[in-house]
């Protein structure tokens, strides 16, 4: 009699922790985000999609570095941040297949899925050129990314990842720099999530780099570079920010916009 109620008592249990498990993930489902759609000058390719593709054999090519999720990278210290990571659940990056072809100085339109409201912060992108092939190169901890776009706060408060992103169909435009010389580069997008940012650890980073090949004549480069990780840390302006009582200015973490010799 008394092992009946101990095995009922277990199996309780056992449901219990199913309905938990089941639950936490359909709400993570439903929360965070990812670019899962990329349109280059006037090229649509999909985005590496986390809850499909691993399941197809052979994977579809995809000009998007695989991530492990819609999940965000919280340790600014660890080399997730880049092109996001999952260290501690033994997911790395890796260079994509193949990669996209784009003009510079024409528009590269990044779709991201369904944005949560609670989710405000800016928009970044960087950019990384590849000293080889891009299939096969990760930058690591090298200072090679610069800022080419972002998009935070605007003066009447409104937030590019929230309302910037509901304005315009889940789409942010940013144009490649029209002098950028031409060759392999990775762009590094993210989007920055702040309503746990009031304090360190607490901002949420939602990286995703997308391969491309930049075509012209132009001949310019930048000469300053940051890393990821190492570009931010909890000291960097931005990072820690609470916004549910900052009605100010937010500072974009990271360096200037280098505007290309325009
Ligand atoms: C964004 O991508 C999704 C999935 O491919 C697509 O259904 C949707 O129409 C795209 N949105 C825009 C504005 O192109
Ligand atoms: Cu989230």
């Amino acid at each position: 009699m008394r092992g009946v109620t101990l095995d009922i008592f277990a199996m309780f249990k056992n449901v219990l922790a199913l309905v938990i498990t089941v639950f936490h993930v359909a709400s993570s489902v439903n929360a965070h985000g990812y670019v899962q759609e990329i349109t280059l000058g006037s090229t649509k390719y999909t985005g590496y999609l986390p809850y499909s593709d691993p399941y197809y054999n052979p994977p579809p090519s995809r000009i998007v570095r695989k991530v492990p999720g819609n999940g965000p990278v919280e340790d600014l210290s660890l080399i997730d941040v880049q092109c996001n990571g999952w260290t501690a659940g033994g997911f790395t990056t890796a260079p994509a297949p193949v990669f996209g072809t784009v003009a510079a100085g024409s528009q590269v339109k990044l779709n991201w899925t369904a944005w949560p409201d609670s989710h405000k912060g800016p928009l970044v992108t960087y950019m990384a050129r590849a000293p080889s092939d891009i299939t096969k190169w990760n930058p690591g901890t090298s200072a090679v990314w610069f800022k080419v776009a972002q998009a935070g706060k605007d003066s009447a408060g409104k937030w590019a990842a929230t309302d910037g992103l509901y304005a315009t169909n889940s789409v942010y435009t940013f144009t490649i720099p029209p002098k950028l010389k031409a060759g392999q580069y990775i762009i590094r997008h993210e989007s920055i999530a702040l309503h746990s940012a009031y304090s360190y650890p607490g901002v949420q980073i939602y990286p995703s780099c997308i391969q491309v090949e930049v075509t012209g004549s132009g001949t310019a480069l930048p000469t300053s570079f940051v890393s990821f990780p190492g570009a931010y840390t909890a000291s960097t302006p931005g990072i820690v920010y609470d916004v549910y009582t900052n009605t100010g200015n937010y500072p974009i973490p990271g360096p200037a916009v280098w505007t290309g010799g325009n």
